[in-house]
């Protein structure tokens, strides 16, 4: 970091203070989007820390609108009208600007804070089925919890971020433009993806057939988006919530599935080790099964196997879109990190449609 970074980062700390002594500041490197910080504080003879973020306002163009949709949420979570699951989760808590609002517009940007959550540990690859079960059960319980939430009552803050249709088109345009002049060095992706252009329409079919309901989902159940605790290992709180707004709910799944049953992480270079793991996909089914089956619909429940394949292709679709158009929305910490991240994605899917993989109940329902 940078001495004008850290200063940056002070003040940020400094609008969000809880009083006492600001000890140090801190820069985690998480996520392709946010600029994320942490301070430590001695408030009365004790530690504290607190996690800043300096929104990214190019990605989130509405930033009160998502400041709204993290109030309503947690909010909601806190309530304690959940449907199904018995699993005590932690829920984010905002911590305020010294004015009280929820976030503050600085002159290096717009930032919020959330308590740390001390004790707990994150994942970038699974350890196994059983933190699989568990990660998916918690994120499913997640969704339980907010059945209840009228999903109008959240602004969708990015438009059609949940569209596979939508990412398609934005990928033909970037092709079309190929402002870097990359698009001949990735012909095989682009084939690639044009051959399963089809899997990219049965979403949004089968919402206008009323087959798939539209409700408030998490929108990044990635497995590093859980918080463990650092002594009994298991879930304890779910973070991220940039993306809860409506959306299809085996959105989540279908990320869960993305993420932590690869066999890589998710920008490995080296190919060969990217891949589908089949003991962890059904562990995750499984958990996944855990909470949501009581709310789950016979056109989801088939599903779910070829939701895990549409979002892979899907997020797969937005890095190679990102490469084409010149690394604009992902970060990126080297040349082709995108193309990186998009060819683990592809090779996902390659291999998810050889694997035989099962939905966990099989009503017979034709979607596509
Ligand atoms: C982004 O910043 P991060 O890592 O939480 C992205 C998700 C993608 C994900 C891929 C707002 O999430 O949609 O699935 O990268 N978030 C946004 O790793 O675009
Ligand atoms: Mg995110």
């Amino acid at each position: 970091m940078t001495p004008a970074e850290l200063a940056q980062a002070q003040a940020a700390a400094q609008a969000f203070s809880p009083g006492g002594r600001l000890v140090g500041v801190e820069p985690l490197h998480r996520g392709h989007i946010h600029d994320t910080f942490i301070s430590s504080w001695e408030v009365n003879g004790g530690r504290r820390r607190l996690l800043h973020q300096r929104m990214n306002d190019a990605v989130f163009q509405d930033i009160p609108g998502l400041m709204h949709n993290i109030r309503r949420v947690t909010r909601e979570l806190r309530r304690g009208s959940w449907r199904a699951g018995d699993r005590e989760l932690e829920v984010l808590r905002l911590v305020p600007t010294t004015e009280g609002e929820s976030w503050a517009e600085l002159n290096t940007g717009a930032w919020r804070t959330f308590a740390f959550v001390e004790d707990t540990v994150s994942y970038d690859r699974c350890l196994g089925p059983e933190q699989a079960f568990d990660a998916a059960a918690a994120f499913g319980n997640f969704q339980a919890r907010l059945f209840d939430l009228d999903a109008r009552g959240l602004v969708e803050t990015i438009p059609e971020f949940f569209s596979p249709l939508h990412r398609f088109r934005q990928f033909m345009t970037a092709l079309r433009e190929d402002r870097c002049g990359r698009a001949d060095s990735v012909a095989k992706e682009v084939r690639f993806v044009l051959d399963r252009r089809h899997l990219m329409q049965v979403i949004e079919t089968g919402i206008q057939q009323g087959r798939i309901p539209v409700r408030v989902i998490h929108g990044d159940t990635k497995l590093n988006n859980v918080l463990f605790d650092r002594e009994s290992g298991q879930a304890r709180c779910i973070v991220d919530l940039d993306t809860c707004m409506p959306g299809w709910p085996l959105y989540d799944f279908g990320d869960l599935v993305r993420f932590t049953a690869a066999t890589s992480d998710e920008d490995e270079q080296d190919l060969s080790q990217a891949g589908v793991d089949q003991g962890l996909y059904e562990a995750l089914t499984a958990g996944w099964m855990e909470t949501t089956s009581r709310f789950m619909n016979a056109d989801e429940l088939e599903l779910m196997p070829l939701a895990a394949q549409i979002v892979t292709l899907t997020v797969g679709v937005r890095f190679l879109t990102d490469h084409l158009a010149g690394d604009t929305y992902f970060k990126i910490s080297r040349e082709g990190h995108n193309l990186d991240r998009a060819r683990v994605q592809l090779r996902m899917v390659e291999q998810m449609q050889a694997m035989d993989l099962r939905p966990s109940a099989a009503p017979q329902v034709a979607l596509v």
